[in-house]
């Protein structure tokens, strides 16, 4: 027997629960890293922190203080030096689209692939997102060689003292074992949190 107190549900507001509706009501935190070694390197920079806060679905939280920095897995002296900053966002974008948004801002700031670690006007890497775990090639996450990098490190543990890298665990303790000699702070130069 059927309960009369139950009413049938219209067809037409059935609704379905799918990702998206997850993720649109539940904003992530990711951490993102830029470096750029050709053309103008900041205001490349700030460009993309701008490009990235244009995004639907994106906020930027916050942005790190510049550093300039050698090169790093490349033959010394072979480079111009990089710019490195560290960006913290709130994204209901899932983990794909945000890399897509990332090569999207690469692209439209000129960068060419050509060799493996070659000079670009602009990278965009995503360090970290949620505490996700993934060894997929295409997004690996956390990146593979965050926990080795102090140009990630360093202007990550600037705003975010307290900040983990899933997997190897407290930036701060990552940091007492890197080097940083090669890691300069730019502190005559600045990156603006789009209003
Ligand atoms: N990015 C690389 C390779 N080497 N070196 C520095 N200092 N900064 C970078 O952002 C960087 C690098 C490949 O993504
Ligand atoms: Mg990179
Ligand atoms: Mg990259």
């Amino acid at each position: 027997m059927s309960d009369p107190t139950v009413q049938p549900v219209p067809a037409s507001v059935v609704e379905q629960v799918d990702a998206a509706d997850i993720t649109l009501s539940n904003p992530r935190r990711a951490v993102l890293s830029l470096g750029s070694n050709l053309g103008n390197r900041l205001e490349t920079l700030q460009g993309a922190v701008d490009a990235l806060e244009d995004t639907p679905g994106i906020r930027v939280k916050a942005v790190s203080p510049v550093y300039e920095t050698e090169p790093w897995g490349v033959e010394p002296g072979s480079q111009p030096s990089y710019f490195n900053a560290v960006v913290l966002l709130k994204t209901t974008l899932p983990p794909a689209s945000l890399l897509e948004r990332a090569h999207a801002i690469e692209e439209a700031f000129d960068r060419v692939r050509e060799e493996r670690w070659g000079p670009r006007t602009i990278d965009v890497d995503i360090v970290t997102y949620a505490g996700h775990l993934s060894d997929d090639p295409v997004l690996t996450l956390p990146h593979p060689r965050a926990h080795q990098r102090a140009f990630v490190l360093v202007p990550w543990h600037d705003v975010d003292p307290d900040a983990e890298l899933p997997g190897h665990g407290p930036v701060a303790e990552l940091l007492a074992g890197l080097d940083r000699t090669d890691v300069v702070p730019r502190a005559d130069l600045e990156l603006r949190l789009p209003e």
